[in-house]
Formats: structure tokens, sequence, C-alpha cells
């Protein structure tokens, strides 16, 4: 997608990256930022495709431009431009629900802006859905703005303003939620330590929204309310779970490892995961999946990675 970006972004990712982080660091070498550099697999991948545009595009632009050619593999539909004002999509770039709104601007390729708000930003979402939640539409030529992404995608998707719909309905496949469901806190326990082990992700450049980000998300056994309850969790415990979550990296990725194989087997096609073509399957399965891209040493088998570069 022909992802428009605010020089703000650039003026925080400069900011983050000049900032430092957190009283505490991780690693560098633990996190990939997104990147498939840093994800071990035996498919040398080309550029990414579509959905690879999707996703990458801001970690790509900043650090690796030169060594993934920016034209995918896939003919690519031209280029729509909305009236403006552009649709605007308000989104955190670790957030899977946020990566599925990105998504079906991306397949369709429709011109929009991209405004990564700061983890702890409340006045923004707040001003414009009543809540702090991402993502949300905002379509000023229409007067539309919304929030949850799956509506977000069939609203875009059905606009026969930007050419004919490309998804077909869910499949309901149980194999694929079953898979996610029993996997879940194996990788929530990798993930959640690196999205905020450093302030290169936008939403992250403020130490502040790396503080919310942990008060809101557990790893561990943790009731949230507890977890939350400043009076039972100081930020001090919190940051400490995440670096023992950190430190069990030796021990989950092995897991994470075989996860990924079992994957392999549901996957029916780089192009779609399920049988029939392009479908909301893949919005749900692609937007968890680019998560994973953040966990330096997975290994990919060759039909995951090759799903993941499509
Ligand atoms: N059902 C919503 C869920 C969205 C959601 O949970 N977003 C998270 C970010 S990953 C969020 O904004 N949580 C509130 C917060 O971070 O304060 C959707 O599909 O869009």
């Amino acid at each position: 997608a022909m992802l428009k970006f605010k020089s703000a972004l650039y003026l925080s990712l400069a900011l983050a990256l000049g900032h430092g982080i957190h009283a505490f660091s991780f690693s560098s070498s633990s996190v990939s930022s997104f990147l498939h550099a840093g994800v071990k697999s035996s498919a040398k991948s080309k550029a990414g495709g579509l959905r690879a545009m999707a996703r990458t595009k801001t970690i790509l632009c900043s650090l690796d431009l030169h060594a993934r050619p920016y034209v995918g593999k896939v003919e690519r539909a031209p280029a729509i431009t909305p009236k403006s004002p552009l649709p605007t999509l308000y989104v955190y770039d670790h957030c899977p629900f946020c990566i599925r709104a990105r998504m079906i601007f991306g397949l369709k390729n429709v011109r929009h802006e991209l405004r990564f708000m700061a983890n702890d930003e409340v006045e923004i979402p707040t001003g414009l859905v009543g809540k702090k939640i991402a993502p949300i539409l905002e379509m000023k030529s229409v007067g539309l703005t919304m929030p949850e992404s799956m509506d977000i995608v069939k609203r875009i998707d059905q606009d026969e303003s930007f050419g004919a719909p490309i998804l077909r309905t869910a499949s309901g496949r149980k194999d694929l939620s079953a898979w996610q469901e029993k996997h879940s806190e194996t990788f929530r326990l990798l993930q959640r330590p690196r999205y905020v082990a450093t302030g290169i992700l936008p939403e992250f450049a403020f130490s502040s929204a790396r503080d919310a980000y942990v008060r809101n998300h557990p790893v561990g056994d943790f009731k949230k309310a507890d977890w939350q309850d400043d009076s039972k969790c100081s930020p001090e415990f919190r940051w400490g779970e995440y670096r023992k979550a950190m430190q069990r990296t030796s021990e989950l990725l092995p897991v994470a490892n075989e996860a990924i194989k079992e994957l392999d087997q549901l996957i029916f096609a780089p192009e779609h995961c399920t049988e029939g073509g392009l479908s909301y399957d893949d919005i749900d399965l692609f937007g968890r999946l680019r998560s994973v891209t953040i966990i330096k040493d997975l290994v990919l088998t060759d039909k995951v990675a090759a799903y993941l570069d499509y």
C-alpha cells in the first residue's frame, strides 16, 4: 500500500533511537523488530508481497529498504486515491488487530494515512470513538469514524469505489482457531517483552508508553485486575516479570518452533491459508502471524515463510 507517513513518525522514531529505552534493557539481539532478516528461514524469500507491504513498511523504510526491493512478486492492483482527505487509520504497529485493518488497504492498494498513536495516548482515540482502542478508521470525506478491525476490513473491502470486494467469507475452520488457542500463551510470553524491549516501535517511543503497555498486559500467572493494582504489583515488579519472560526464551523458542511446524500443515498455499482463495481467514491468521516475526531465531518452515512473504 502507498502508506503515507507523517513526519511526526520519523520524528518519534528518531526520538526513540536517541532516547534510549526503559530503565532495564533486553539484549537487542533478542528482538528482530519485525524484520524477516532476524527470522531464520530456509526459504530464501525475495521481496515481500502485498501483505508484506501492508505490514512491514515502517521498519523496511527506516532500516532495510535496499536489502528488500520494494516491488513484490505479486502483480498489484493500480493504486486508488480516495477523495481528500484520505482515510486515516489510527494504529499501534505491534497490534494484530491493526494489521488486519492495514492489510485490506494494502491488498486493495488504497492510499491512506497511517497514524501511530503512543500506547499511553488516551485523548486521540477517546475523542474519535469514546474509548482508548486501536485500530480506528476515520473517513472524514464521508463523515465516518469507526473502531473494530473486522468491521473496518469489511467496510473497506465492500466499498466499490475502492474496487470490487476481494475477500471470501471466513471458513470457520476449527483447526486454525485451535492452533491459535493452543499456542497463544507461548507466543504471548515471547512477544510481549519484545514489543517493549526498545523504543523502536512508534507506539513505544516514549518510556511512559512502554510502562502503560506493561501495566495493561500481564505476563505469567496473574489476573489482570491484580496485575494492574499498584498495591499488589509495582511498576518495577511488572517489569521484572517481563524480564523473567524474556529470560525464558531458550525454553519457549523450541515450543514456538514446533508450533510453526504444526501451522505449516494448516496453510493451504502461500497465497491463501484456506483452499478457495483469499478470505477473512487470511486477515485473521496473517494479522497474528506478523507478530511472531518479532521473535529473533524463530524457525519458519518454507511454507510459513512463503505465506508470510507473499
Ligand atoms: N475487537 C477489537 C480489539 C482491538 C484491541 O483489543 N486493540 C488493543 C490493541 S492490540 C487495544 O487497543 N487495547 C486497548 C489499549 O491498548 O488500551 C478489534 O478487533 O479491533
